[in-house]
Order: structure tokens, then sequence, then C-alpha cells
């Protein structure tokens, strides 16, 4: 390890033992937390009925994507007459719009969480839980309530608006509830118009689009927001129609690239040389004394418009007929080998060090 290295471990660790010592005193002033299990079983009831007893009104809705975010998407049943169909009847749809389920391990307990699936949207361009999100939303929180009804008093579950923000805002998906950084990675980006002018919904298309149930366990938990009581279950439509990659630690590969997605759309937080600090924080990532940012340079003559390889090759956007993108290369492996998907590349390879002559 490196002198470098070592002071920031070093540091990292005060500044967590600092940390930690002021959260302690803070807590001793405050209820104890609710059990995550409990208040999980809780929050499913709530959701559940909630689903069972409300439908989609897409009375006249050609394109549910671009009205994800009306008040009037979401309608309680009817107390007489015929019955639409419940949301919860979507579930596992082989058509959109589909109720799909996604498994999250958390706090010691696997959540099941419920969403809605409107548009998929760019299938190739999903955001990981540290990109910057471009999103349109709308947030309801569920409270228990009765109701009476010509059978007398009825348990209800009620949905009150807390925030709507239909026209975008950015986000970095870190900074947010959990729920958010679980859910919008199984969604698309967006198409941008590249003749039109502004950044709102009306100049994407294709963007993914859909509505997350969120138990209080991945949102504000025993915390309260205004309009949002403590142990809330949430309810957020969405439009996910931009993203930005980060580069956490600047290293010139993007963070999605230095975490491991599994299959199950959970992150792995890989740390290749086994030095304490995970790959997307740490910028010598094999730990051979080379930054990866000198590792990943190309040596000149080069083709391409960057000084450093892109993690894979890239091709030309044919939307952007003013730029040419394509990198024909991406980061090589020790003999030079630039594609293979399964490759070693050379910044991971303590046993390749620059400077590197061919291109
Ligand atoms: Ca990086
Ligand atoms: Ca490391
Ligand atoms: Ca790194
Ligand atoms: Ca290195």
């Amino acid at each position: 390890m490196n002198k470098f290295k070592f002071y920031f471990i070093l540091f990292s660790t005060l500044l967590v033992l600092f940390s930690s010592c002021n959260k302690d005193d803070d807590e001793l002033a405050v209820t104890p937390l609710r059990d995550f299990g409990a208040q999980f079983k809780t929050d499913s009831i709530a959701i559940d009925k909630y689903l069972q007893t409300h439908y989609l009104n897409l009375e006249s809705v050609t394109d549910i994507a671009s009205v994800v975010n009306s008040a009037d998407l979401i309608k309680k049943m009817p107390t007489t007459g015929t019955l639409p169909p419940s949301i919860f009847t979507l579930f596992n749809s082989p058509t959109l719009p589909r109720l799909l389920i996604k498994k999250i391990k958390k706090h010691d307990i696997i959540y099941s969480v419920y969403y809605l699936q409107f548009s998929e949207g760019d299938s190739a361009e999903k955001p990981c839980p540290l990109d910057e999100v471009l999103v349109t939303y709308r947030g309801t929180s569920l409270k228990s309530g009765t109701e009476t009804q010509s059978t007398g008093q009825v348990e209800v579950i009620n949905a009150t608006e807390f925030e709507n923000n239909p026209t975008n805002s950015k986000f970095t998906l870190s900074s947010t509830i959990a729920g958010w950084q679980e859910i919008f990675p199984l969604f698309g980006k967006g198409t941008f118009d590249e003749t039109a002018t502004g950044n709102g919904p009306n100049v994407y298309s294709n963007f993914g689009s859909g509505i997350m149930f969120l138990p209080s366990g991945l949102a504000y938990y025993n915390g309260s927001r205004t309009n949002i009581p403590s142990y809330s279950p949430l309810v957020f439509s969405f439009q996910l129609l931009n993203l930005k990659r980060i580069d956490n630690d600047g290293d010139g590969i993007f963070t999605i690239d230095e975490i491991v997605k599994n299959t199950d759309y959970s992150f792995t937080y890989s740390d290749s040389d086994g030095d304490g600090i995970v790959d997307f924080l740490d910028f010598d990532d094999d730990n051979d004394g080379f930054p990866t940012r000198n590792e990943i340079k190309k040596p000149t003559p080069f083709q391409g418009t960057s000084l450093y390889y892109p993690f894979n090759p890239i091709v030309d956007n044919p939307l952007t007929t003013d730029i040419d993108e394509s990198e024909p290369k991406g980061i090589p492996d020790k003999s030079g080998d630039f594609s293979t998907p399964t490759r070693v590349r050379r910044h991971l390879d303590k046993t390749a060090k620059p400077p590197y002559t061919t291109y």
C-alpha cells in the first residue's frame, strides 16, 4: 500500500469513528427504532390492500407513460356496479402495464417491493445506484383509515399527495431514499430529441416509467418530512427521462463499470486489489503504484477523440450527425485484446504497468 493510501484510510477511519460517536449521543434522546421486520409486515398489509382496492383509470389514455404523474391515474374501486380489475390483477401480466416484485436484502430482512412497469425505457442505458438521474415524479403516502359505505364502517387505505414534480428534477441516486436506488436501476432512460429546446418530458421519448410502492424501511422510516408522517409506506409514480454516469473516484472509469451488476439487479461493490478501498473509490485499482488514470491513457498516435480508452469500444450514435462518438478500442488487457468482455483490463492487472507504447 502506498503512503497516500495509508493516510487516506487512516483519515477515513478517524472520520467514521468521530461521526459514530456523535450518532450515539444523538440517539440517546430519541424513541427506539421499530423492528424492521415487524414494520415491513405492517407496511405490506397496507400496500397489498391498496393494490387490491385500487385500479388504473385508463379511460381515454393512449400512452400511460405520458400521464403517469396524473392524480387521476390511480382510483379507488367503486363500491357498487361492475368492478374494474384491481392493480393487483396486473401481477406478472404478459403485457404492459405489468406489476412486478423486486426482492431486496436490507436491514437483515428481505423486502418484497411491488412496482408497476409502464415502459422499460432504453434497456441498455439503466442507472446504477450511484448515477445521476433526470426524473419527473409524484409521491403519495399511504395511511389506514375508515370510511362509511353501504355495508357500514369499512377499513380503507388512503393515499395523500405530498409532492408533485411534473417538469423534471436532477438527483444523484446515492443521496435519495433506498427505494429509489433499488427501483430506478430497473428502468432505462429516454431518447432526447436533439432538435427540441428545453429539458422537460416533452423533449424525451421512450423513457422508462412506472410506479413504485415502497415500504417505509426503504423510504424515510422513523424520520418524517413535510406531509410524510413517520413509518409511512410511499407510492412514487415517475418518468426516468435521462441519466448521467458518475465517476466517483475521478479515475476516468465510470462507477457503473467499477461495480458488479448481479442477475437479480442487486449490485456488488468489488475491491479488486483487496486493499479495503472498493474499486469505485480507488484511484489505483490494482495497487501497483500507477494511478488507474495513467493506465487507461492511450499512447500516441491513437484513434477516437479522448486521450483515454473508454471501458468498452463505442460505436457512433447515428442520431448526432454532427459528432463522431466512435471509439474503436476499449481498455485493453496486457496482450492488447481490447474487445473480449471478460478480459482483465490492464488497470486491474498488477503485472501490467506503464509506459504502454502501442495503441
Ligand atoms: Ca471511477
Ligand atoms: Ca481497492
Ligand atoms: Ca477506481
Ligand atoms: Ca494501477
